[in-house]
């Protein structure tokens, strides 16, 4: 009952709960009982990228339903502009840019996360939910970078960190190890194929795709971008592999594989209550996607991969339909960084472009300081709850949803183990509709600088790092002077009113500063 009690102080209402629908009867269930939580990370998926952010040029209709049953964000960020320290964020609450060592990990990074620190998933078991990491990690795993036997048990691992069951790449589809890791073990271990990774030697023998450039029938590497060096399954990476045999994947199956272990796990939580992060690859490099969407969207493979994306989040939500779960399904589905439409292969993402943009309205993109590197996509779906086909700008931050959702499965009086999630905040209200304002700035990192964003300004901190990134074309928003832009007039951040607005400069830079002085340290 505690949970009833939380559910009124928001101001919800008690309702008859239908529970698990089993092979034969539907069960009654009449006092409300705790949502599975169902969290969904897409990959450097952009804000115009779906068709309800407002995209024309393909269709995504399984996320569409989505937010026409549920909750659209307009004004909701990833903590940072890529990968590895925006879902350190989001898992542990703790801001990645207080750590020296959390920009984007190598395939055989130890494990960023370690055993002590609190994660949403130990948080989530705690409150008795059964919980599962699907898809992508790019967390590390193992205690040291290099030092991991990819032949046996890799520990420490997701086990260690709150997370009941695995089924996960290590890093990224661009960089070895190129197998699914089942439990911290390889999956379908091939014997005959020891595997060995380096990030710093080639293995004698093991061609690579800067040599021989015939064996990459899938995908070439863009020039000057690396990915040219272990070659799997017709595709180079970034870094050396030997052995895997059978045990490699194929990345035309990567969507097809994590989204049936999606599924089987949410059928064998039938009669828990679970917790499940999905982390897809699509729209990652490399992008090769299934047959059935290649060539689909006229975009090409980036096109495809959106297409492919939408078809696992149609699956996850047929399942938890069929098996009677979706009311009582708290869904969750964002982007762990902006867009970029070049990321290291020749898959004509550029070419094929014409006028879509990844990035909406905004400028900059994955990697950037500038607003698209972390306005992401954010839908929140929980039909018992939350009322269908609203959409709000809260301004909202994955920083929060720990301390959001104890705040919706442990009730206002739970007390945090010390140091859990010291940066994440309670924003439960506005992460299920009820409270328009949400935050009152939200802090976004890039790997160079910090910016911070009331909502409508925007502040970017003064930094050495590059204005351009000449690789992927994208404006990085990094400026040796301070820059401040304004989204009521100005959402495309083309003109610098920070000599026009000092004290609001100031005001922003002051309370980065502040932030920064806090410097919780684990
Ligand atoms: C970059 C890679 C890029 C991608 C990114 C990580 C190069 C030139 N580029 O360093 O291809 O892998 O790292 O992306 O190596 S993320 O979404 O996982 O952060
Ligand atoms: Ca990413």
């Amino acid at each position: 009952m505690k949970n009833f009690s939380v559910w009124c102080e928001l101001g919800l209402s008690a309702a008859t709960l239908t529970g698990c629908v089993g092979s034969s009867q539907r069960v009654s269930l009449d006092v409300p009982q705790q949502p599975n939580v169902l969290l969904i990370v897409a990959d450097d998926l952009g804000y115009g990228d779906l068709s309800c952010y407002g995209m024309t040029r393909i269709q995504t209709p399984n996320v569409d339903a989505l937010a026409r049953g549920g909750l659209l964000f307009t004004n909701a960020h990833a903590v940072a502009s890529t990968s590895t320290p925006s879902r350190y964020s989001l898992f542990t609450g703790h801001y990645s840019w207080r750590r020296p060592d959390t920009g984007i990990a190598p395939g055989n990074a130890g494990m960023i996360i370690r055993p002590e620190q609190e994660t949403m998933a130990d948080m989530l078991k705690r409150a008795g939910y059964v919980t599962g990491a699907i898809g992508k990690w790019h967390l590390g795993l193992g205690d040291r970078t290099g030092t991991q036997d990819w032949n046996t048990e890799v520990t420490p691992g997701p086990r260690d960190i709150g997370f009941d069951y695995s089924y996960l790449m290590a890093a990224t589809g661009d960089r070895v190890p190129c197998v699914w890791m089942d439990n911290q073990r390889v999956a379908n271990y091939d014997p005959s194929a020891p595997i060995f990774i380096s990030y710093q030697t080639p293995f004698e023998d093991e061609p690579l795709g800067r040599d021989h450039p015939e064996m990459l029938t899938k995908l070439r590497p863009s020039p000057n971008h690396g990915h040219d060096q272990a070659i799997v399954n017709g595709i180079s990476r970034i870094g050396y592999m030997k052995g895997g045999g059978t045990a490699l994947w194929e990345d035309e199956h990567i969507a097809d594989t994590l989204t049936a272990r999606a599924v089987e796990f949410i059928r064998s939580c039938c009669d828990t209550t679970f917790f499940l992060y999905v982390g897809t690859n699509d729209v990652h490099v490399p992008r090769y996607p299934n047959q059935a969407f290649r060539g689909k969207s006229g975009m090409g493979y980036r096109g495809d991969a959106i297409l492919q994306f939408d078809w696992t989040v149609g699956q996850i939500v047929k399942t938890l339909r069929d098996e009677g779960l979706l009311e009582n399904t708290l869904l969750i589905l964002t982007s762990d960084n902006g867009p970029v439409v070049d990321d290291g292969y020749a898959d004509q993402a550029v070419e094929l472009l014409g006028d879509h943009r990844p990035w909406g309205d905004f400028r900059g993109g994955k990697y950037s300081s500038f607003e698209a590197g972390t306005r992401v996509p954010l839908i929140v779906h929980w039909p018992y709850h939350v009322r269908a086909g609203k959409t709000t700008s809260a301004l909202f931050s994955h920083i929060d949803f720990y301390a959001s959702l104890a705040r919706l499965v442990q009730g206002k009086h739970f007390k945090h183990p010390d140091a859990a999630a010291p940066d994440s905040h309670d924003h439960l209200r506005a992460l299920l509709g009820l409270d328009r304002r949400g935050r009152d700035y939200v802090i976004e990192a890039s790997p160079w600088t910090l910016s911070v964003t009331d909502g409508i300004w925007h502040y970017i901190q003064p930094s050495k790092g590059p204005a351009m990134n000449r690789l992927t074309n994208t404006e990085l928003g990094n400026a040796p002077a301070e820059q401040l832009y304004n989204f009521n007039i100005d959402i495309g951040e083309q003109y610098n009113l920070a000599s026009q607005r000092p004290e609001k400069a100031s005001e922003l830079k002051a309370i980065l500063e502040k932030e920064k002085f806090r410097g919780y340290k684990l």
